[in-house]
């Protein structure tokens, strides 16, 4: 499957139906559907199109957040340079390149760094949608580069391996790659459930990590998370974090993990905390089925409700967005 969304542009709807130009938005949201290193099931660089589809199907209003779409949220195109350096990555995969494939990579996070720099500039909100869990690594050095940041992973696996299948740029060593980000003090992971041994002792070993095991999860938790993180804090959401039964087409799911009332709870608490969620990303969505088709996606709608909280937390948490009291 090629990447999304450089196809049939025209054709494609505005994101929550909203018809608000990335321009006159405050949250922006910008695809990267690389899929390169994804290890079990393919398709989530067909995440960002299911998304946008999907999206127009979600009810804009939420009893916690009322209506934070006034402040307009827009997705951008997918950069026109990534469909050629997917291209070339997956080529370079097949002949066992491995580092041209972390190259064509490292080129991606340099691509996406200025863009979320620009967008955080401008004052306004980014997402990075994935794709696999890696594309975000540019906006958080971006974010991180302002002033020392803290990286909220919600996901099933921990991602702190330095290598994987001989790639540094694996989506598996997502978490190994933030802690070399200068500016990144803090990782707190929640909804960890499948790891290995050296990324367990990785995680009680450096004191900048707090893991919250899944198995360990409970409700009163949430604020237990909530006082590991720092003031500013990019929320990095591989969408196996969530119970499978939300995602069931991602690649690598894994049993257990947060339930949706648990997921809306956590990034309540991080906004109203009054700490600053600098940016977001939302990676690893793979449209049900593996591809998209009309009126059939429950994994994207799912991503899609998600990425309209989100995106709503974020403005509640600078203050643009007032939450509704009806909640
Ligand atoms: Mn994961």
């Amino acid at each position: 499957m090629g990447p999304g969304l450089v196809r049939a542009q025209e054709e494609l709807p505005s994101l929550f139906d909203l018809g608000v130009s990335p321009g006159q938005a405050t949250a922006v949201v910008l695809p990267v559907p690389w899929e390169v290193s994804t290890s079990f099931r393919r398709g989530t660089s067909g995440g960002p199109l299911a998304v946008l589809r999907a999206s127009v199907q979600v009810d804009l209003y939420d009893p916690w957040l009322g209506s934070p779409e006034v402040h307009g949220m827009a997705m951008l195109p997918v950069p026109e340079e990534l469909p050629g350096w997917i291209a070339q990555a997956r080529a370079a995969l097949r002949q066992q390149d491995l580092t041209g494939v972390d190259r064509l990579a490292g080129r991606r996070d340099e691509l996406v760094r200025p863009l979320v720099a620009e967008l955080l500039q401008q004052g306004k909100a980014p997402v990075v949608l994935g794709g696999e869990h890696g594309v975000s690594l540019g906006g958080i050095a971006a974010a991180a580069q302002e002033a020392p940041l803290g990286v909220l992973q919600v996901d099933a696996h921990a991602d702190l391996r330095s290598q994987y299948q001989g790639l540094r740029s694996s989506h598996a060593c997502f978490a190994a790659r933030v802690l070399e980000l200068s500016g990144v003090e803090r990782l707190v992971q929640v909804g960890v459930r499948d790891l290995c041994r050296q990324e367990a002792e990785t995680a009680s070993g450096d004191p900048r990590i707090a893991t919250f095991y899944d198995a360990h999860w409970q409700a009163e938790r949430i604020e237990q998370v909530v006082q590991a993180l720092p003031q500013r804090v990019w929320i990095s959401w591989d969408i196996d974090g969530l119970d499978p039964a939300l995602c069931p087409s991602t690649g690598t799911p894994v049993p257990g993990g947060l339930r949706w009332r648990e997921a809306l709870s956590l990034l309540r608490a991080v906004a109203l905390s009054g700490r600053r969620i600098v940016g977001c990303d939302l990676c690893e969505v793979v449209p049900q089925g593996g591809r998209y088709r009309p009126g059939e996606g429950w994994d994207e709608i799912v991503a899609a409700q998600l990425l309209y909280r989100l995106c709503g937390w974020m403005l509640v948490s600078r203050g643009v967005h007032r939450p509704d009291p009806c909640g």
